[in-house]
């Protein structure tokens, strides 16, 4: 684990000493876009055009997972190359090895990718990638991003449309808390140092959890009859949360099966064909377990808990 400053590997745990033991994530670097060619963008950077993009994740991580399901989603599968990291993440980073290897340059390591970009650059080196084949350079590496990218560009006119006008504000302003005290609060809560920094993180956790189960009252999704983007960016978390995070990083209060209708969600968007290919549970139990030394130094890999995902849900 580590990150690039000017080009070179720099093996380092998160810092987190100089914010009273709360975890900061740092905000991403290359925030490019795909466009159509239209009259308003004659002559994009990068053209929305088959094949030419690959998307680097890893199965483990609830940010490169929403790039995955909108992928299925959107049908994109003949069009987007995807290259998977190894779910261990070591003092190199994310790795290719394994039955996980880099096919355009035969990269050892991510960071790799982030130097064919740019050879200075400094920073975390994150999943997921969206990348350029033919100008062998990242386009964005923001997962809110991309899945824009993915939605309204690549996917343009395919599958469902995520994030129509009529609910755009509504998903909008749910995306901000979600993100917060959901996405990032389990890391906040499983990464902290101190225990006000934990006992502040796991509260917003279970504020959130009890706010969102409250809103599913006579909804299927969270805004409504209709999967959106909102319910697309929480489900990544949700589905982590009793394999991983309620154990790993310390959300204790409740499982996700003590709140009926997060758990409903969670199957209803789970046992969607297109989305349950892209749910890699060794992946994720692997990657957690094994690579956060300073919560699980042993890298013992607790037994897993009987969860039915199958467990019928009124679709
Ligand atoms: N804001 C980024 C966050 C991505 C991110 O933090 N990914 C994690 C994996 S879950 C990562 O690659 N971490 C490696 C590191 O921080 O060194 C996004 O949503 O795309």
């Amino acid at each position: 684990m580590g990150r690039l400053v000017n080009g070179e590997w720099v093996d380092q745990w998160y810092d987190t000493k100089a914010h009273g033991g709360r975890f900061e994530r740092q905000s991403s670097a290359f925030r490019k876009w795909v466009r159509h060619r239209d009259p308003e963008h004659p002559d994009p950077e990068h053209p929305a055009e088959p094949g030419r993009y690959r998307l680097y994740v890893s199965h483990a991580c609830p940010w490169a997972h929403r790039t995955l399901i909108y992928r299925g989603l959107k049908g994109l599968e003949d069009e987007l190359a995807v290259t998977v990291v190894h779910p261990e993440m070591l003092e190199h980073g994310w790795e290719f090895r394994d039955g996980c290897e880099e096919p355009l340059f035969g990269a050892r390591y991510l960071y790799e990718i982030y130097l064919k970009a740019d050879p200075s650059y400094s920073g975390r080196v994150t999943v997921p990638v969206l990348f350029d084949q033919v100008k062998g350079t990242i386009v964005n590496n923001e997962s809110s991003e991309i899945i824009r990218m993915l939605d309204e560009e690549l996917g343009r006119g395919r599958g469902p449309d995520l994030r129509p006008m009529e609910l755009r504000e509504e998903i909008d302003a749910l995306n901000p808390r979600i993100y917060k005290d959901v996405n990032n609060g389990v890391y906040r809560a499983g990464f902290a140092t101190t225990q006000e920094a934990y006992d502040e993180a796991v509260a917003g956790v279970f504020d959130a959890l009890d706010w969102l189960e409250a809103r599913l009252e006579g909804r299927r999704f969270l805004v409504g009859e209709r999967l959106t983007e909102a319910d697309v960016r929480l489900f990544t978390t949700l589905v982590r949360f009793d394999p991983v995070y309620h154990y790993h990083f310390k959300c204790s209060r409740r499982r996700l099966r003590d709140y009926p209708r997060l758990w409903a969600l969670t199957r209803r968007i789970y046992q969607m064909p297109r989305v349950r290919k892209t749910v890699h549970f060794d992946h994720i139990r692997r990657h957690y377990f094994y690579s956060h030394p300073t919560i699980n130094p042993t890298r013992i890999i607790p037994i897993e808990p009987d969860i039915d995902w199958d467990e019928p849900v009124a679709q």
